[in-house]
């Protein structure tokens, strides 16, 4: 008798087991499936007979004085890092209300003889649709394998300031207020001790 009572246990415990599974399954089958319970309306017909406005893009940026020569690796790219060059920043430096350019440059893998070696550069903004390159005069003179820039008044003196990657070591440039950039990345506790 106490055999048999521990079969039909067994057999109850299973059922149940099954029966709950079953429910489970389709519970789950069911959960998203959604069930239209009227046929569904058809969209209106929208008219695309009205004409594209026809835009076009020039290259003026001969005409506008922008043209410094661009550096990122030799005409054979070896490596990664000669074709990840380069930024630019847009922003008004000396607050004319004319956004000025910063064009991020790079160098080669072989180098230059002192004093050709490429640079970064940025101009002003001459508000008549004209730049004129003032890197010299900005002080912002260094070469290396520049990645990228990015703008913003670190120090709230209403200057935007510059912070310009490099593989290597990143430079933040102070804007002085004058036309003039000051490197103030040890300064600013930005120097990297390891070198690549
Ligand atoms: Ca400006
Ligand atoms: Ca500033």
């Amino acid at each position: 008798m106490r055999f048999n009572m521990s079969w039909a246990k067994l057999l109850f415990g299973l059922s149940l087991c099954v029966i709950l599974a079953l429910y489970g399954i389709v519970e789950i089958l069911s959960q998203g499936v959604a069930v239209p319970k009227r046929p569904a309306r058809a969209l209106p017909k929208v008219k695309i007979d009205i004409p594209l406005p026809k835009i076009q893009f020039e290259d003026i940026a001969t005409k506008a004085g922008l043209t410094a020569r661009h550096v990122t690796g030799g005409d054979d790219k070896k490596y990664i890092l000669e074709t990840t060059g380069s930024g630019v920043a847009l922003f008004d430096y000396d607050n004319d209300g004319y956004p000025d350019i910063f064009f991020v440059n790079g160098t080669t893998l072989e180098g230059f003889p002192k004093g050709q070696e490429p640079i970064s550069h940025l101009y002003h903004n001459n508000k008549n649709g004209t730049f004129t390159d003032v890197t010299r005069d900005a002080k912002l003179l260094r070469s290396g394998w520049g990645q990228g820039a990015c703008v913003g008044d670190y120090d709230n003196d209403g200057y935007d300031d510059l912070f310009v990657t490099y593989y290597g070591q990143n430079v933040l440039y102070r804007n002085n207020g004058n036309g003039t950039f000051s490197d103030v990345t040890e300064k600013a506790g930005l120097l990297h001790k390891a070198v690549r």
